[in-house]
């Protein structure tokens, strides 16, 4: 069984283990979060996604090196990353592009982290990676990195665990900048153009910039011009600070860039602390996963309750146009018969 206690304590081959458990939704996994639950909500939570290939692992490693050896006051502090469907090696290409750098990660006490597969459904995805976060947030990991690929809606729901989300670009991945939508550039609390030793950058920050003017309320398009572009919040006409999502250069592989990335996170997490907005957040994280885990345990027991074959004959009536999907949802809450 496992020991709580070791955890607590920051016991890594414990935490490895109960991670597995967690992930797997197993019984054992399930009582081990019932009690670190009530030892999180310490952690700062830092999401990052974006379209394949931009530099979001390399950027990944890169903040964890800068959180463990920034200069500041005190320990450095403990980082925990989670890479969600890694489509490439977590480490592949951040090894190759900064070998040293990424050794001393692999060596440190400090940090810990945790590729996870994509399986099951969406929801539990989303389920699993929360367990995890919640796991490292027990067990002392004050900064959390979690990597998501792409545009849809697991990226959306994870982000939706974080309190900073962290929205990648890159230069020459084509002028359909559209691959993110505006649906992502809405969870971005900053934007960050990565690969910027390449040629195109100020085209892809220009559309980035263009893209935030139609994403964000017009009271912050007049503030956005109306002022020096920074990534502190600023006064609104009421007088309630608003954040402007910053968008920022860097060169992940060498690591350009990344102390001011590291200084808008502080930002942010310091305006989310005076607006009342982290406690805000906080309580929407937890309502999307109680949400979440409440549909996932409501279908699956209602599921049990089907008989065998009988959800695939609704589908077939459906897709023969005999009956309709709201039809279809009666007859199946209905026993199978048509009400
Ligand atoms: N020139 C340049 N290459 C970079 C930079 N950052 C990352 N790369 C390279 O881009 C490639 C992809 O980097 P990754 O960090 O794996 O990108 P990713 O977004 O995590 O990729 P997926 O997880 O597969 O979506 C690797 O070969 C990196 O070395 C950068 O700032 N400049
Ligand atoms: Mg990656």
């Amino acid at each position: 069984m496992t020991n709580i206690q070791d955890i607590l304590a920051g016991d890594r081959l414990s935490l490895s283990r109960i991670l597995s458990q967690i992930e797997n939704d197993t019984s054992e996994g399930r009582s081990a979060l019932g009690e670190l639950f009530p030892h999180t909500g310490q952690a700062h939570l830092i999401g990052i996604t974006g379209a394949p290939g931009t530099g979001k692992s390399t950027l990944v490693n890169q903040i964890a090196y800068h959180y463990r050896h920034s200069e500041g006051e005190g320990e450095p502090k403990k980082v925990a990353i989670v890479a969600v469907d890694p489509t490439s090696p977590f480490t592949g290409g951040a090894v190759l592009g900064d070998r040293i750098r990424m050794q001393s990660l692999s060596s440190d006490k400090g940090v810990f982290i945790r590729s996870m597969a994509t399986r099951g459904s969406l929801g539990g995805l989303a389920n699993a990676t929360a367990g995890i976060v919640q796991a490292f947030d027990a067990a002392g990991f004050e900064i959390i990195l979690i990597e998501t690929v792409g545009a849809g809606q697991a990226e959306i729901d994870i982000a939706h665990l974080a309190h900073t989300t962290i929205v990648t670009e890159a230069p020459g991945l084509g002028d359909d900048i559209q691959a993110i939508k505006a649906g992502i550039l809405e969870i971005a609390d900053i934007l960050v153009v990565n690969k910027a030793d390449r040629s195109g950058v100020e085209s892809t920050e220009r559309a980035l910039l263009n893209m935030l003017k139609l994403a964000h309320p017009v009271k912050r398009i007049f503030s956005h011009h109306s002022r020096p572009a920074t990534n502190s919040p600023q006064p609104s006409e009421n007088d309630s600070p608003i954040w402007i999502p910053p968008v920022l250069r860097t060169v992940a592989t060498e690591g350009a860039g990344v102390p001011e990335l590291l200084d808008a996170i502080a930002k942010h997490r310091a305006y989310l602390q005076e607006t009342g907005e982290l406690e805000l957040r906080e309580r929407a994280r937890l309502e999307a996963e109680l949400d979440n885990r409440l549909q996932n345990t409501l279908v699956d027991r209602w599921r049990d309750t089907l008989k065998s074959g009988q959800y695939e004959k609704m589908l077939d009536e459906l897709v023969a146009r005999q009956i309709t999907p709201y039809q279809a949802v009666q007859t199946l809450l209905n026993g199978g018969k048509l009400k």
